[in-house]
């Protein structure tokens, strides 16, 4: 099972590293996208689940002009002025938080977490909604958790150059590890339901560094919205007959084919009632098979490490999870299997990959 790599002890505190105690601290999860993939900046439906690591930071006013901020894990620190921008790296997740947070005077701020960094996790959300939290905390922001999640993904607008949906943020900022948020991405209206019954999440890192995520996003968003302008909608949660998008020229047609079925796999796993683990489990299969061929985001090690897990009786389905081209993949398994089936598709798959959940 999971153990930390470094025990807590060796990493410096707050106090240790500023000379004084915070005064607030506060924390968020990651978040694993069960189904309803590259559909969020599509006005689509999604089924993340929150994971149960979390990104923790630790907040005190330092008296300047300037933030200082101390990631504890890699011992690094940068300081940008109040207002303003970081230099590349962690840091700019931090600025645009504090800026868009309304953070008016120089703050320390610590930070430290065991959500895996560039694994489709959403350790980005995770520090956001951290330190909007903390700044809530401090009585410098007034903000519902939506409003929250709004804020957050501006950071990644503004200061990050990500052009994401609201998936990454609301779940961190909305969703628990029980259950599953099914939201709406286009008005925002959420219901947190049971977990498919007699099953358990196992996520496993692929080992895969998702090297073109950042730029093969945008450019996937960009194919999208185009699509959507050719066929005439607002957005393809919009498009009401799946054929029409099979006249778009490729690999709009492709692009637009996946966004169009996968929304509708997140309503066929949540049809006839109650959510059956078979059943979602298929869906999840036919989610992969779409981001590979059509959307075009896996990679040929998480396809690998995805048949494997198909491969094995205890799953019910298995897919890549988050933007892709590396990172992590999500299973739904027989409930109280995960250790078994990530420990026998671990000594196939190889040593760079990981079990994360549980
Ligand atoms: P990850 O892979 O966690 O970075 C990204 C987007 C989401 C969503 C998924 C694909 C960011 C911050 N988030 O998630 O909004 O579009 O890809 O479903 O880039
Ligand atoms: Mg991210």
């Amino acid at each position: 099972m999971s153990t930390p790599a470094t025990p807590a002890a060796s990493i410096p505190t707050f106090e240790q590293h500023f000379g004084r105690a915070p005064q607030v601290t506060a924390s968020a999860p990651g978040r694993v996208n069960l189904l309803g993939e590259h559909t969020d900046y599509q006005g689509g439906f999604v089924l993340p689940t929150a994971i149960p690591q979390v990104t923790t930071v630790a907040l005190g006013a330092n008296g300047t002009r300037e933030h200082r901020v101390f990631a504890a894990d890699l011992n690094e620190q940068s300081t940008f002025p109040v207002g303003g921008n970081a230099e590349g790296g962690f840091a700019r997740y931090v600025a645009g938080t504090l800026a868009l947070g309304g953070a008016p005077d120089g703050l320390d701020v610590h930070v430290t977490s065991n959500v895996p960094m560039g694994a489709g996790l959403s350790s980005s959300a995770a520090l956001e909604v951290a330190v909007l939290r903390g700044l809530r905390d401090l009585g410098i922001l007034d903000a519902s958790d939506e409003r929250v999640a709004l804020i957050a993904q501006r950071v990644e607008h503004e200061f990050v150059g990500v052009q994401c949906g609201i998936m990454d943020q609301m779940a961190s900022s909305v969703a628990n590890s029980t259950t599953m948020l099914l939201l709406d991405t286009r008005s925002l209206e959420r219901h947190l339901l049971p977990l498919p019954a007699a099953s358990e999440v196992l996520v496993i890192d692929s080992g895969v560094p998702r090297k073109l995520a950042e730029s093969g996003y945008n450019e996937r968003r960009a194919q999208v919205e185009e699509a959507a302008r050719l066929l005439g909608v607002t957005e393809l949660r919009d498009v009401q007959d799946p054929q029409s998008v099979e006249a778009l020229p490729e690999p709009l047609r492709e692009r637009a084919r996946h966004v169009v079925s996968e929304n509708a796999r997140v309503q066929a796993a949540l049809a006839e009632g109650g959510v059956d683990a078979a059943r979602f489990g298929v869906l999840m299969n036919a989610s992969h098979a779409s981001l590979r061929d059509d959307y075009a985001v896996s990679h040929p090690r998480v396809d690998a490490l995805v048949a494997l897990l198909q491969a094995h009786p205890d799953v019910f389905g298995a897919r890549m999870t988050g933007a892709g081209f590396g990172g992590a993949v999500v299973a739904l398994v027989r409930a109280g299997q995960a250790g078994a089936v990530a420990q026998a598709v671990l000594s196939q798959y190889g040593p760079e990959g990981r079990q994360v959940v549980p």
